[in-house]
């Protein structure tokens, strides 16, 4: 009897918690096996698909060849799945988290619904279209077609990013009961929270949304938000009853005032709630539906004059924008790839984070909500609009579906919607025109910002502008959005360094009320290349570490600046890019696949609280240079330390070289290499705390003396019209910067720095991709009317290797779109050019001409072995027949 009672006790039990704890609703992931074809012809997945898993991407390859452009055409995905019958009393939809741009998709031959945009979820109800599994004919095929053709209708029109096609993100399935939260609201979840008023003691919460009755009965529930705090106890419960006919969907809305004993949410502790949001049958008591979102208690201002404010406390907001693409995997990403990124941004010290230029994965906002970083989103209209309705609809409701499907993230702060929209104004030659264009813009924005004061009063709007600011202000689009971003390039694009500050300066004098972020600033680097006198736009290390100084110094130093947002936490694809990384866009202060660059550890050594010490240069392994003399074996050369302690030890092979303060996070020291490996560790002891970071150099000794005993030449690898270290990690190889030729040395005579007529970038090379090589840094700079090179070697077998490549091109290539200066740089005009090298007055190439084998922009080497017999060593002559006379790069080894 007892036994009895028991088990009829644990049953009721079990019924109680099955009652709570089944899934009412069924989400589940379809992202395996589809099958992919690219074209516009649906019979080609029969003959030519192959089998592919979700996320993807048909453009991972051909954004890194050398054709420039890469496939922005149609595809079709297909997919068989079954369908249960259990959930013929359900309502299915498929969810799609994003595809790039435009999807049709159907489901057994019937269209059920297009989407429009990249960058954010769609779903469609599928219900009527479906077949169970108890039928003869059980299999459901879903077949989508993708487009990803550039569109003047839809946003973003241009960028200097990668638009990537392809199904790109998660699909599911999304199986409901027939009573429900909203599923036809933008891809939302029904159910949207908002905080209107908080203090640190008082919060108000407000929940609200629709459901919907697709029973054929009428239904009295109950909506009820039970919200459970970090460990996972009830922290309140609100319910309401709603009475809904068939077919109806009915409003709900509650609210809590006066809710007290909270944990507020903020970047250093980001406490969460969690609202689990319930339609329950009044009757049976049963859970219908259940959906679950995020909720965070944080107050949060800018102010024009002071910053930025979070639950009352001045936070300085610092971090990175972000792009979605990674190496060798486009834009198709796991998951985890996402979480990492924004698990970097705090590790570097970050608390913002600017998804730009799209709305990104979901992984990326449920991050930031966890790991306590800020951040913004925007909607993608960037560097021009169409102005037909066409544009203007596509933009408002992709804007519609962003603010919707994020707005429960207590991380998000502020909405945005433009990016550099007068970058490249059209119109140029018609000022009237332009005058109506601009018009346009100003409407649109109107247009953007009052939807989204009226979506969601309780955050910010922002748009974010380059440098242009008298056009800017001129239009009304400071005034427009509550927030103005700038995005600042000084001392990179054009300008100087010191330009940033009286940039900002004037913001503040000229728009007093208006808060300012910095939404971008940046400097390439290319991890490969170093300089001893680092200039604008030379892509070294070197210069990046100056421009992040001086622009980290500037913000700083004003409290008006609410954020600094570095462009950008990674390396990004951009096909249309040339440059020493063709088709990478190297601002990232980490590598493509996430490797620290020296500005990540510069950031860590500004921002982190906890004791930080790194040795920078991570990548600089090999390195090359020459001895101060021939009986002293050394080569000084410059090694950085990042850290956030007052001063940095560093030994050298094992002996205390030197002790330094740092400055701004950094110790300078200057070390004497000696051939072979160096040891090199750094320590900083501060009380009881103790940091340090060890590395190992490789550093092969050079002599300027080719004949010395002891140092006998082994090779040298010179670029020619070039001012940088060049480490070429396929070949093992280091290049140095050219000479001019002094006697029992090396070096060039005659001719001079290959330059590009009015180039507002480098003072020499040229910034296009040269193709057919991965030594783009060697190739894009040249010595132009070179006339002789000399090696004063010793007798002995030799391989000289001559590099050219013809820098001017027959085309003439519009500027980019995303200069941000107005860069007019010109080549010189195509001419023709014949011309001779002889080595040792041995003719090995006659009449290389650029008509011929030196093809403009493509790489070109000769491999030419030299015996050398007698002290003369070897001269190589460049006897112009027409035009003038180039090298690129020239390498020499000796064989024996
Ligand atoms: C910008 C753009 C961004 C570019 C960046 C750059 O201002 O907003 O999309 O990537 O400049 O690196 O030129």
């Amino acid at each position: 009897m007892i036994l009895k009672k028991m088990f009829s006790q644990v049953v009721i039990l079990f019924l109680i918690v099955f009652a709570v704890q089944s899934q009412p609703r069924n989400l589940r992931s379809i992202n395996s096996h589809w099958q992919f074809v690219k074209g516009n012809d649906l019979s080609l997945l029969e003959s030519n698909a192959e089998f592919v898993n979700l996320p993807h991407s048909w453009n991972v390859e051909d954004v890194n060849d050398d054709v420039a452009g890469y496939y922005r055409g149609a595809a079709f995905y297909k997919k068989n799945i079954y369908i249960p019958s259990e959930w013929k009393n359900k309502e299915v939809y498929l969810y799609f988290e994003g595809v790039a741009q435009v999807a049709g998709v159907f489901v057994n031959g019937i269209f059920v619904g297009k989407h429009t945009g990249s960058y954010t979820a769609f779903s469609f109800r599928i219900t009527d279209a479906i077949t169970f599994a108890d039928k003869e004919n059980k299999e459901n095929i879903i077949i989508v077609k993708v487009e990803n053709n550039h569109n003047e209708d839809i946003p973003p029109l241009s960028g200097d990013f990668t638009m990537f096609g392809g199904i790109y993100r998660d699909v599911y399935l999304n199986v409901l009961p027939k009573i429900h939260f909203d599923a036809d609201n933008h891809a939302s979840t029904g159910v949207f929270i908002s905080t209107p008023t908080v203090t640190a003691t008082n919060a108000e919460i407000r929940l609200k949304g629709l459901f919907e009755n697709k029973m054929n009965k009428k239904m009295t529930v109950e909506i009820h938000h039970d919200i459970f705090d970090a460990e996972g106890k009830l922290f309140k419960k609100l319910k309401k009853q709603y009475k809904a006919a068939a077919g109806e969907k009915i409003n709900f809305v509650n609210e809590l005032k006066n809710v007290t004993d909270f944990h507020l949410w903020s970047v250093d502790h980001p406490y969460l709630y969690r609202v689990v949001s319930s339609i329950i049958d009044t009757k049976s008591g049963e859970t219908i539906d259940r959906v679950s979102n995020p909720l965070g208690f944080r107050w949060f201002k800018f102010d024009a004059d002071q910053g930025f404010f979070l639950n009352g406390k001045h936070v300085k907001l610092m971090g990175a924008s972000r792009h979605q693409d990674y190496k060798g995997q486009g834009n198709a990403l796991p998951n985890s790839l996402h979480v990492r990124d924004v698990e970097l941004l705090k590790e570097m010290g970050g608390n913002f984070l600017r998804i730009a230029h799209y709305p990104q994965d979901p992984e990326i906002l449920l991050a930031c909500d966890r790991l306590g970083i800020l951040a913004t989103v925007e909607t993608p209209i960037v560097n021009q609009i169409t102005e037909t309705e066409a544009f203007s609809n596509n933009a408002k409701n992709m804007h519609i579906e962003m603010i919707r499907q994020a707005y429960n993230h207590p991380s998000l702060i502020a909405w945005a919607y433009m990016n550099e929209v007068l970058l490249r104004p059209r119109f140029e030659k018609d000022s009237d025109r332009q005058e109506e264009y601009f018009r346009n813009i100003t409407k649109l924005a109107h247009e953007l910002d009052s939807i989204t004061r009226s979506e969601d009063p309780n955050r910010y709007t922002m748009i974010a502008n380059h440098r242009n600011f008298s056009l800017y202000k001129r239009l009304g689009l400071t005034s427009i959005p509550q927030l103005i971003g700038w995005n600042v390039y000084s001392g990179w694009y054009s300008g100087t360094l010191d330009g940033f500050a009286d940039f900002l300066d004037q913001h503040h004098r000229e728009l007093p009320d208006k808060p300012l972020l910095i939404t971008e600033y940046g400097a390439d680097a290319d991890n490969r290349l170093h300089c001893f006198t680092p200039e604008r736009f030379d892509k070294t290390v070197e210069y990046t570490q100056l421009y992040h100084e001086k622009y980290l110094e500037a913000m700083n130093k004003r409290d008006f600046v609410a954020a600094g947002l570095i462009w950008n936490l990674a390396e990004f694809s951009s096909e249309q890019r040339g440059e020493t990384t063709p088709h990478i866009n190297a601002k990232g202060i980490m590598t493509q696949d996430r490797q620290p660059k020296n500005s990540y550890y510069f950031y860590q050594a500004n921002l982190l609280k906890t004791p930080f010490l790194k040795i920078g240069d991570k990548e600089w392994t090999v390195r090359t240079g020459f001895a101060t003399s021939e009986t002293r074996l050394i080569c000084k050369q410059p090694v950085i330390v990042f850290s956030n302690q007052p001063q940095v030890t560093l030994y050298h092979n094992s002996k205390v070289l030197d002790t330094q303060k740092t400055m701004g996070g950094v110790a300078r020291f200057d070390i004497p290499f000696t051939d072979g490996l160096n040891s090199i560790m750094a320590v900083s002891k501060n009380d009881d705390i103790t940091v340090n970071d060890v590395m190992g150099v490789h550093f092969r000794m050079l002599s300027q003396n080719l004949r010395s005993r002891e140092m006998p030449f082994r090779e040298l690898n010179v670029s020619l019209g070039d001012k940088r270290f060049f480490y070429d990690e396929k070949a093992d190889r280091v290049w140095i910067p050219e000479q001019e030729y002094t006697v029992g040395s090396w070096g060039f005579t005659g001719g001079q720095i290959y330059t590009r007529k009015n180039s507002t970038r480098q003072s020499y090379g040229t910034d296009k991709n040269i193709q057919g090589t991965d030594l783009d840094p060697v190739y894009a700079t040249q010595r132009t009317g070179i006339e002789h090179f000399r090696f004063d070697v010793t007798a002995g077998d030799y391989l000289l290797t001559l590099h050219f490549a013809e820098l001017n091109s027959t085309v003439r290539k519009t500027a980019l779109v995303y200069n941000l200066d107005s860069n007019r740089a010109e080549d010189e005009p195509f001419a023709p050019r014949i011309f001779d090298v002889l080595v040792n007055n041995v003719p090995v190439l006659s009449n290389l001409s650029n008509t011929e084998e030196l093809i403009p922009e493509k790489a070109i080497s000769f491999d030419v072995p030299v015996s050398v017999n007698n002290i003369d060593g070897i001269v190589i002559d460049f006897k112009a027949i027409e035009g003038q006379t180039i090298l690129n790069g020239i390498q020499l080894r000796k064989l024996r």
